[in-house]
């Protein structure tokens, strides 16, 4: 550990927790129980399909009720986890194709605001469900937007509000919105969509509250969970082709994807389909991003393979969980004894990804952080210079009474600051203005030691050129859309975007608790 990581740790109260050298030399992991409760779940179980939300009209036309409630499960024993779901179900589901007009009554039931934002779906600002647009509590609203022809693809909804965010997707909220295309280039598939989540349950079996160590590197729950099962099993004729279609809805846990004795077919990112599949022998799939991936399974009957997640250092700080750098199994492929299946003739192309043209507008945008008593950021600001966490809390944007006040929710957060341009997040504050249909270049600095999955609202973007590890701009292997990328530290990216919608979108970290503690801001579109 050099230096400045042991003074940072000690300012965040982190080496109370832990005797320093087993912050610096182990994978010791918080609390205790944690280990029997995994192990009460089952494995194996056959995948669950995500549970559809009914559509209440027909035609081009999807409606539904949405309820935010506290819902008991039955995850780990006879004591019921107390979770915040979406209509009482773990991960569900909206399906629409193309061009479909959705209204949604979201109805909260929860002691605290929320909202719901269409993460990935290109709405009127007034239907992005961001932080300024909150659903007060036992409030309702209607969300109402059309998902735009060309819009096919992965996306997902999750709350947005600030200040009560981490607790509600530590609680699980999280669901998946699936658009179909009018006419889809790939033949019929075995086809599964799979919504990763993680949870920390207490020795009750209850959500456990937050740490410093979760505020600080993002939350990692040590139960990984698809479509909420733990390694829930796929099984399959050998020589099968199967389509995933996988949703990382974790707060802080980054995915690195293998799957074992298979190469992995990556068709889809974010913002739909790649021009052509791109074979990879493992992807990284980090929070809020979404991947399209065709497996051609083996010809071997009776076999298991595991799709695995691999060990990937972001740059904890602090006791790290136990899982951290271990392999963990996400899920289960499986050749079952029955004839092999034929093979299946796959497109060549896709679709057609064409390159944004040079910008006419040029952003800077650099990602810090600072500890308490250190200028970390070369913005230049420090401890005296930035407001901390608890005074956000002040500007009481949420018009909360009672025991959830924005104040009372945030005091235990530690004193760390994650900013955009040396700002840290303020309701109402604007850092850039721009204009409909204007071609803008983003060059996104990560200036800071951990990496930082970046989402913007409101569009899908193109990275056009990434740092290597030397320092030195490269154009990415292959063309995609997408709407949260990954920044390793000390890394630029040059994203081109075009926002087609008016209004306030906001950017910023999609590892939950640094956008909380900060690390978010917006641009004006006019
Ligand atoms: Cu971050």
């Amino acid at each position: 550990m050099i230096r400045r990581d042991f003074m940072r740790l000690g300012a965040l109260g982190l080496l109370t927790l832990t005797p320093l050298a087993s912050i610096a030399m182990s994978k010791h992991h918080q609390g205790s129980g944690v280990d029997l409760k995994i192990r009460q779940l089952p494995e194996h179980l056959p995948l669950r399909q995500l549970p559809e939300i009914e559509n209440l009209a027909s035609g081009n036309v999807f409606k539904a009720r949405l309820s935010v409630a506290a819902t008991p499960v039955e995850l780990t024993g006879p004591e019921k986890t107390q979770l915040w779901l979406y209509n009482n179900q773990i991960t569900p589901l909206i399906q629409v194709t193309e061009g479909d007009h959705v209204e949604v009554q979201v109805d909260n039931h929860l002691h605290q605001p929320t909202t719901v934002h269409w993460h990935g779906l290109k709405v009127p600002n007034s239907e992005d469900g961001g932080p300024h647009d909150l659903i007060a509590p036992h409030q309702s609203r209607t969300y109402r937007f059309q998902v735009k022809p060309g819009d096919a693809g992965l996306h997902w909804f999750h709350p947005h509000p600030h200040a009560y965010l981490a607790d509600q997707i530590a609680h699980s909220m999280a669901a998946a919105f699936l658009v179909k295309p009018y006419q889809d280039p790939m033949p019929a598939l075995p086809s599964y969509l799979l919504m990763v989540t993680d949870l920390r349950l207490d020795a009750q079996g209850q959500v456990a509250p937050h740490t410093h160590v979760d505020w600080v590197n993002g939350r990692e729950g040590d139960i990984l969970l698809v479509n909420g099962q733990r390694n829930p099993k796929l099984e399959l004729a050998p020589g099968s082709t199967l389509r995933l279609r996988m949703i990382n809805a974790c707060a802080g846990r980054y995915l690195r994807l293998a799957l074992d004795k298979h190469t992995i077919q990556l068709i889809g990112t974010d913002g739909g389909y790649l021009e052509q599949p791109v074979e990879l022998e493992e992807l990284l799939l980090v929070p809020g991003q979404r991947c399209d991936m065709l497996i051609k399974l083996s010809h071997e009957p009776n076999q298991s393979f595991a799709l695995q997640t691999l060990p990937y250092d972001r740059d904890w700080m602090g006791p790290r969980p136990a899982h951290y750098l271990t392999t963990e199994t996400l899920m289960t492929l499986a050749t079952n004894a029955a004839t092999r299946a034929p093979a299946i003739a796959l497109p060549q192309r896709l679709t057609e990804i064409k390159p944004l043209a040079e910008a006419e507008v040029h952003r800077l945008l650099e990602l810090s952080e600072v500890m308490p008593g250190h200028a970390m950021s070369s913005m230049g600001h420090n401890q005296e210079s930035t407001t901390s966490p608890q005074g956000h809390g002040g500007h009481s944007m949420h018009g909360n009474q009672g025991q959830h006040s924005p104040a009372g929710i945030m005091t235990g957060r530690p004193p760390i600051e994650f900013l955009i341009n040396g700002e840290s997040f303020t309701p109402g504050r604007i850092m850039f203005t721009g204009k409909v249909g204007q071609l803008e270049e983003w060059e996104v600095f990560n200036n800071s030691h951990m990496d930082h999955p970046f989402h913007i609202h409101g569009t899908h973007f193109q990275v056009v050129a990434e740092q290597d590890a030397a320092g030195a701009w490269q154009i990415p292997a292959y063309r995609a859309w997408r709407d949260t990328v990954n920044l390793l530290p000390n890394q630029r990216l040059k994203l081109r975007l075009v926002f087609n919608e008016p209004g306030e979108w906001m950017f910023h970290c999609h590892i939950i608790e640094h956008e909380e503690l900060g690390m978010m801001a917006s641009i004006l579109v006019q």
